[in-house]
């Protein structure tokens, strides 16, 4: 029941409710960069979301989102850089474009923004996680939603594609596992494996089910995900990865994650996934921390499947990024409207 509170109290919490929002500053960068993987069309990915209307979406969650759009990321091959590492395909245009990347990232975070990464394919994860680290002065955990693993090696990997290394490129652990990589000095593998885990796991190549169990990677893989629960699964997931709440949070969200029902235009879909309902309780869960750092969302490829794919997946990503921003299934309530005292809040919401 609606208790009349003091006028005075009742007027201060009015306007602390309505101060209640938290001011939520967003970069947005696209990469279409298709390089990492063998299949046209992923590069045409943030353009397809930025169309959907994804900046006015995310306006119309409140009205402290403040959202710059720094466009898409363009890079120019290093000539200098040795052109063949064995079984890496395209690695100049990895090393050069994650290089350019890295420091839009870095830079994006340091204008005081949640750098918000369109791909473009996996391989893009290298350039986002390093500029975050760099950022955040190495205080940074990773949640990596995938289908994939992505924790192959050029001495693993049966295709040589760069978007199912990204991982092992960036765990510590695995540094001696790596050849010398020319161009790509700047990328000092530091973020420890005991601060990454991974959510939405189902198709594990042998060597990576490997470092998986002998390095302890916390990985909930969809049985998982069926066994606890998403709630849980999150829950453990932070808590592993930023046992004292105090690092900055670098999602890593691989629509493929989802299942192929509800992201179809992928190019390596698994069916059996997470629903989108449970990738969109994933990313409430990561906002509700309030150290949201950074967020990829990748591997959309708007090429693949009819035009209702298309428009299912893009739709899909859509939702996924609102949640993490703070858009609520619960609703929110108009902060500009005059209140009837009777609607007075017992409780904020964030
Ligand atoms: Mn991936």
């Amino acid at each position: 029941m609606f208790k009349p509170l003091r006028p005075h109290g009742s007027y201060r919490a009015l306007r602390r409710w309505l101060h209640s929002e938290r001011e939520t500053k967003i970069g947005i960068l696209g990469v279409p960069f298709d390089k990492g993987q063998p299949k046209v069309g992923v590069a045409n990915g943030p353009d397809a979301i930025r169309n959907a209307g994804l900046v006015d979406q995310l306006a119309s969650i409140h009205k402290k989102i403040n959202i710059k759009d720094y466009g898409n990321v363009s890079y120019e091959i290093n000539e200098e850089i040795e052109k063949h590492v064995p079984n890496m395909r395209d690695y100049v245009h990895i090393a050069s474009c994650n290089y350019e990347l890295s420091k839009n990232v870095e830079r994006i975070i340091n204008d005081g923004r949640i750098c918000l990464t369109l791909g473009g394919d996996h391989s893009l994860g290298i350039g986002t996680v390093d500029g975050h680290i760099k950022a955040k002065q190495e205080n940074v955990c990773v949640l990596w939603v995938d289908a994939h693993a992505d924790l192959n090696t050029n001495k693993t990997s049966s295709s040589g594609n760069v978007h199912g290394m990204p991982m092992a490129l960036l765990a510590s652990e695995l540094s001696d596992y790596w050849p010398y990589l020319p161009g790509m000095d700047w990328q000092r593998p530091v973020i420890s494996i005991r601060n990454v885990a991974y959510i939405g796991l189902r198709s594990v190549d042998a060597y990576e089910r490997l470092i998986i169990d002998r390095l302890g990677i916390t990985a909930f893989g969809m049985e998982e995900v069926e066994n606890y629960g998403i709630s849980t699964v999150v829950n453990m997931a932070l808590e592993r990865i930023d046992p004292e709440a105090r690092r900055s949070i670098h999602v890593s969200f691989d629509v493929d994650s989802l299942d192929s029902l509800e992201a179809p235009s992928t190019g390596t879909a698994v069916r059996g996934g997470l629903t989108l309902r449970e990738g969109v309780h994933i990313m409430e869960s990561v906002y509700k921390t309030g150290r949201l750092g950074a967020m990829d969302l990748v591997e959309v490829n708007p090429s693949i499947g009819t035009e209702g794919d298309v428009k299912r997946t893009v739709e899909a990503a859509i939702h996924v990024i609102m949640a993490a921003f703070g858009h609520s299934r619960k609703g929110l309530i108009p902060r500009d409207a005059a209140l009837p005292l009777q609607t007075f809040p017992h409780q904020t919401s964030d």
